[in-house]
């Protein structure tokens, strides 16, 4: 399947497609029978209602059953017991009654005393109009939780009292007050601007609409898919405080903001509001959207999915018959400064880890490449740790704190600079005319360093001294500078290639905190008593046919892009780490892993002859 597929990942979350096999799955105290079957045209959307329930992961999601592009919303079902390994079920939530008639949009699920989950999501009624509605397991000594069966009551909220009916939608995990009241809150918009209105409940099932939003910003438009829970601090001496995290889904990205909650009052008191910070907290800054978390409880970590979409063409998605990717699983804590979030990909990963390559103390002298042989270069998890020389100058950022993206993509892995760009050339073809690059460049801001993450996919006519990545695509010489034709990480010219940027654990206030992350060097540079950096600051990447995520700076900067090579694609995927800077960099240890594929098996219950 992967060769007439090359872009169709080997452990990121896929709904199903041309698979064909066999698998008994053993549930005590029944013995069901799972085949897979043949299924074809599919589009899979925002995560829906993840959940941990008596040893099993649910995880739902936007779906279109008849087509690979978005329509027909419906809840598709899958279940896992590792969040590696997937059965997808029957669908969970069907576009059937007069109030989801136009679709069952996104929702979550809480689980209610006495073990019982229950589904809240959007319907879009007869007219269009968004409505919240609820549903419950139709019987709860299924163990998978296969059938659910809607609310005789829904619609359970409608937009009356000025709620605008097209902009109403995407409830959130319940959670309940110190007075037993159940809290939701519910994506919308007042006069333009994002609001996460507040409902509460006796009984889940009769809501009343607060006085006051939790939240609102006059900074953004409309909140899709809004996310609300504690993450927990460490404080002085005085155990464990609490801070809400409340994320909302805007401008085709994912932004956050932390600060404190009162349970009692409903008072949500943020510390730095949406748009507002220079860091424009993100739980990503490619591709990822529509997130959602759960609180998986058997592990004691809270999980983050989030919808990647496709950067290529409707008509590209056509012809592979799917579209849309689950991320990689990410636990979510808060960073070290307590400002920022941390996000890592699960434990379980090294569950897939097969070949494995180790890199040493391997010096990067300027302009050079290294390859990194031994693994499967479409299918990997790598981490890596670079070392910097002692250094006097790097180069001056113009402004305090500019757009990170902007600076990417001003300076690609390929303008040469002082310290950087590094880092690696990943799904690059052996002749390196198809490369993506994960980088690094250290800019000097007045008086404090700031480190800049890229992931560039681009395709830009640029302008070097010298040309270091290959000389058959110099275009033309002009007074002695080099113009080099790039089209990086796709040779097809119809696919989106936008680079990525994110400034790396930068806080402000504190430069120990903004070059903690990167390297033991800069630590030595700096008189300022910094730590050296532990194994979980390097920067981590995975890799997977079409999409790579990198995470940097202990995971408070990810990046997440779709690449879509003509050339390196299968065994015809290479890695390589790279310096185009002047000065060297040592590689301090570099890991890297081939992924073993992932199982994802259809679903179909058969009597049992057993
Ligand atoms: N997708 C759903 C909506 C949500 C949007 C519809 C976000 O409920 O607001 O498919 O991608």
């Amino acid at each position: 399947v992967l060769e007439e597929q090359p872009y169709r990942t080997a452990y990121h979350f896929q709904p199903p497609k041309n698979w064909m096999n066999v698998l008994i799955l053993i549930h005590v105290p029944v013995v069901w029978h799972v085949l897979l079957v043949k299924t074809a045209n599919d589009e899979s959307a925002d995560p829906n209602g993840p959940m941990y329930y008596n040893g099993i992961y649910h995880l739902f999601y936007q779906h279109n059953p008849y087509g690979p592009l978005w329509g027909n919303m419906t809840w598709a079902h899958s279940i896992s017991y590792d969040l590696i390994n997937w059965v997808h079920l029957d669908h969970a939530l069907n576009p059937i009654d007069p109030f989801d008639i136009n679709g069952c949009w996104s929702g979550s699920t809480t689980i209610l005393p006495g073990g019982k989950p229950a589904i809240l999501y959007t319907g879009k009624d007869t007219e269009n109009h968004e409505v919240q509605n609820l549903a419950v397991p139709k019987n709860l000594s299924d163990p998978l939780l296969i059938e659910w069966v809607k609310s005789a009551h829904n619609p359970i909220m409608t937009p009356v009292n000025g709620i605008d009916p097209c902009f109403y939608r995407d409830p959130t995990t319940a959670w309940q007050g110190p007075n037993k009241r159940w809290r939701v809150i519910v994506g919308s918009q007042t006069d333009g601007h994002g609001t996460a209105i507040l409902y509460t409940s006796e009984d889940f099932v009769n809501w009343t609409r607060s006085e006051s939003p939790l939240h609102s910003s006059n900074r953004t438009g409309m909140w899709e898919c809004p996310d609300f829970y504690p993450v927990s601090v460490e404080g002085n001496g005085r155990g464990i405080e609490p801070k809400y995290v409340l994320k909302a889904s805007f401008n085709h990205q994912d932004h956050y903001v932390i600060g404190h909650y009162d349970p009692k009052t409903d008072i949500y008191v943020v510390n730095t509001d949406f748009m507002d910070s220079a860091l424009q907290l993100r739980y990503d800054y490619g591709k990822f959207y529509a997130s959602k978390t759960f609180l998986d409880s058997g592990k004691k970590r809270r999980v983050l999915w989030a919808w990647i979409e496709e950067t290529d063409s409707e008509y590209d998605d056509i012809e592979k018959g799917w579209s849309g990717l689950q991320s990689f699983p990410r636990t979510v804590s808060i960073g070290k400064s307590g400002e920022q979030l941390a996000q890592w990909p699960i434990k379980e990963i090294e569950k897939l880890h097969s070949e494995e390559v180790n890199i040493h103390d391997k010096e990067l002298k300027g302009g050079s490449v290294l390859e990194v042989v031994g693994i499967t270069g479409s299918q990997a998890d790598v981490e890596v740790s670079f070392v910097l020389p002692k250094f006097e100058e790097t180069e001056m950022m113009e402004q305090n704190l500019v757009d990170p993206q902007l600076l990417c993509s001003q300076n690609q892995a390929s303008v040469e600079g002082l310290l950087g760009p590094f880092g690696l050339l990943v799904l690059a073809s052996k002749d390196l005319t198809e490369q993506t690059a994960i980088f690094f460049r250290i800019f000097r801001s007045h008086s404090k360093y700031v480190v800049l993450m890229c992931s560039d996919q681009s395709r830009q006519l640029i302008q070097t001294r010298k040309g270091m990545f290959s000389s058959d695509h110099i275009t033309m010489v002009l007074l002695g500078t080099l113009f080099f034709f790039m089209n990086r990480s796709s040779l097809r010219d119809e696919v989106e290639k936008t680079t990525y940027g994110a400034f790396v654990d930068v806080d402000p206030s504190s430069e120990t905190v903004s070059l903690r992350s990167l390297t033991s060097a800069l630590t030595n540079m700096s008189a300022s008593g910094l730590r050296k950096p532990s194994g979980s600051q390097r920067p981590k990447l995975q890799i997977d046919h079409s999409i790579v995520e990198s995470f940097g700076g202990e995971g408070v900067a990810c990046i997440t892009a779709r690449v879509y090579p003509k050339l390196a694609t299968g065994k015809e995927a290479h890695l390589y780490a790279f310096n185009n800077g002047t000065q060297s960099v040592k590689i301090s240890k570099l890991s890297a892993w081939s992924m073993k594929e992932a199982q994802f098996f259809q679903y179909r219950k058969e009597e049992s002859h057993f």
